[in-house]
């Protein structure tokens, strides 16, 4: 093995990856980016020495964020994607043949070019002429738009630590997501891990923090092995449409990860998450 990058959570727990190359890396105004060969999972994008995704593990998470909200819609015609500069939510949600156009807003226009240069697997999706690029601040915009959107979906990087992603997850924001979104609109964030002492307070804290002002809130989870403890959230914010009945089934479309019975199954929690949501402690 060549070298290793090490990945720090907290001061207790890291992860050490085995890496072939660096094969680019670059500070930005907002982040420190980097694509690196890692010897497991293939090329992977790492924003301020947090892994985001690989080459080989991408398609769990990037088809469960965008099929499970896009499913349970009746109907997604104009999607939102905070973040996902990479491209590869936008891949997943440009499989759904209704959806007439994807507003795309990253912050940080070199991500972008980043991965188009070198995660083509991913940034296929702004070739095309349904992705429309907007390169300015998630929180900004959603403040600025009212009953657009059918479905949102925030593809950000981590809340902690303190980086451009923090203020995607406060109160505020989801309270602009809910405006942002139709009377029968509904939105997904990733929410964290719900298995570490510096991470459940996270999901839970979102969890509460969304269901402030949606009347359907549920959280799901799948594994991702590439993120920590490989057990990760997302949680949906419904103003209408239940997840669980109300989802549409449609077998002809190419996943590798997602399907219709897995869709029903991601929403059974184990009893020490569902109990982490309902515990009676403070945020
Ligand atoms: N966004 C979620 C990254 C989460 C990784 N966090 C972690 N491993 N602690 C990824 C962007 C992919 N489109």
């Amino acid at each position: 093995m060549a070298f290793y990058m090490v990945e720090k959570h907290s001061p207790a727990y890291s992860v050490t990856w085995g890496i072939k190359d660096i094969i680019y890396t670059e500070k930005t105004p907002y982040q420190k980016l980097s694509i690196i060969e890692t010897e497991e999972f293939g090329r992977a994008l790492v924003i301020d020495n947090i892994l985001q995704t690989t080459i080989n593990d991408e398609f769990y998470y990037h088809e469960m964020i965008a099929h499970v909200p896009l499913f349970t819609h009746a109907n997604p015609r104009r999607v939102l994607i905070i973040g996902g500069g990479d491209g590869g939510t936008a891949r997943e949600v440009l499989k759904h043949r209704g959806v007439e156009q994807i507003d795309l807003v990253d912050i940080d226009e070199r991500v972008i070019a980043v991965c188009k240069k070198f995660l083509p697997e991913l940034s296929c999706s702004f070739d095309n002429p349904k992705v429309n690029l907007i390169i300015t601040d998630g929180v900004k915009y959603v403040q600025s738009q009212k009953n657009k959107y059918d479905v949102v979906i925030i593809d950000s990087t981590d809340p902690e630590p303190v980086g451009p992603a923090v203020e995607l997850y406060s109160s505020n924001f989801y309270q602009s997501v809910y405006r942002c979104l139709k009377d029968d609109g509904l939105f997904v964030a990733h929410t964290d891990s719900p298995c570490f002492s510096f991470s459940k307070h996270f999901f839970r804290g979102f969890w509460h923090r969304i269901n402030a002002y949606f009347p359907l809130t549920k959280a799901y989870i799948i594994c991702v092995p590439s993120y920590i403890s490989g057990y990760w959230s997302f949680t949906i914010g419904s103003k209408r449409y239940d997840p669980l009945q109300d989802y549409r089934q449609d077998s002809s479309m190419k996943t590798r990860f997602y399907t219709s019975e897995l869709h029903k199954a991601c929403f059974v929690l184990p009893r020490f998450v569902q109990e982490l949501i309902t515990e009676k402690t403070k945020e």
